[in-house]
């Protein structure tokens, strides 16, 4: 069966053969698996490029741990979030405040170097954000365009006291060249298809600077048609209950729970699932022989009759509690 591998793969493979240390090789193999389509044809290619990368990254395990945990941040909690925008904007400053994670901080730009996550807590569930290096540097770390692609989302930070407008440019034309889509910006090849299109949110920080309400509103009357866009100040802690609920909403995940027979459903520990899963779905999250086993299950919140008996296909809302019978 022949491969049919796309255009992006080989300009994939071509920064392969570009890539010196053995973390650059392990970013470009891992786009290459990334875009690479999963069939039988594939399946000899897909295991050696696996192989490839086992190899790369035992090879740099005696590396410094800031280094390699630089490279790839394993995804916890509901979803991974990555924080993003020009130097000196208060990216650091918004995780600091809202995870339990603490960044260096500092009033000069171009502080941070190196991805830092830190879970932010919402209601019952928690959200990682992470820290990253100014997009404004050239080129961008190397590791950066990778992780923006694997993340669930992003959160675009703009300073309100300098030209706001400016800054959420330059950094839509930074994701652009990265092959990042957001909004209504479709980040296409040649040929036009969409490669990555990612969630985003834009944030103001700073309002409680001078001339920065002026430039909030500025801001929300351009992108408030494509995103939610929210004036905070992360370093006085203004607007941040709202920006959680924002970010909360932009997901669009809901929260499910699972119950046995005759005992209370645990509500703090739900099931995190795309809006529109189904009951299959969230079967197959808890553990993944019981998609194939379920039978049925009983339902509380749907707007159903409490208790009901619902099949595969029921579409689940947030705040469901399910009893599932194999
Ligand atoms: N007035 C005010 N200052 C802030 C706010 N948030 C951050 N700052 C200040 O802005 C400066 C930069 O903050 P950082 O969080 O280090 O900025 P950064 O975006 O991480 O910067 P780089 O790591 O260089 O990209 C620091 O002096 C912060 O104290 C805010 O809400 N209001
Ligand atoms: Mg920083």
């Amino acid at each position: 069966m022949p491969a049919n591998l796309p255009p992006q793969y080989f300009e994939a493979e071509k920064g392969l053969r570009l890539a010196k240390s053995p973390a650059e090789k392990i970013v470009a193999l891992e786009e290459m698996l990334a875009i690479m389509p999963k069939h039988k044809g594939t399946d000899h290619l897909r295991a050696e490029l696996r192989r490839k990368i086992a190899k790369l990254t035992q090879a740099s395990e005696k590396k410094s741990a800031t280094q390699r945990a630089s490279m790839v941040i394993e995804k916890e909690g509901a979803a991974q979030i990555a924080v993003i925008g020009m130097p000196n904007s208060g990216k650091s400053q918004l995780v600091s405040t809202i995870t339990n994670a603490s960044p260096t901080v500092a009033g000069y730009p171009f502080t941070t170097h190196a991805a830092t996550p830190g879970m932010m807590e919402f209601e019952n569930i928690k959200i990682q954000l992470i820290d990253t290096p100014p997009l404004a540097s050239q080129p961008v770390e190397f590791w950066l365009p990778h992780m923006l692609r694997r993340a669930d989302a992003l959160l675009v930070v703009a300073d309100l006291s300098d030209a706001p407008l400016a800054q959420v440019e330059t950094i839509f034309a930074q994701l652009e060249s990265m092959r990042i889509g957001i909004g209504e910006r479709k980040a296409g090849d040649e040929q036009g298809r969409v490669l990555t299109q990612k969630k985003a949110l834009i944030i103001g920080n700073k309002i409680d600077l001078d001339n920065a309400a002026e430039n909030y509103t500025t801001l929300h009357n351009k992108y408030k048609e494509q995103f939610p866009v929210i004036a905070i100040s992360a370093r006085e802690g203004a607007g941040l209950e709202e920006l959680k609920l924002k970010i909360y909403q932009m997901l669009d995940i809901i929260r499910v729970y699972t119950k046995a027979p005759g005992q209370k459903p645990d509500f703090a520990d739900p099931i995190i699932l795309d809006r529109g899963s189904t009951l299959e779905d969230a079967a197959a999250s808890v553990h993944k022989d019981f998609r194939a086993k379920l039978k049925y299950a009983r339902i509380w919140g749907s707007g159903k009759h409490d208790g009901v008996m619902v099949k595969r296909d029921h579409i689940l809302q947030d705040g469901d509690v399910i009893e599932l019978h194999m």
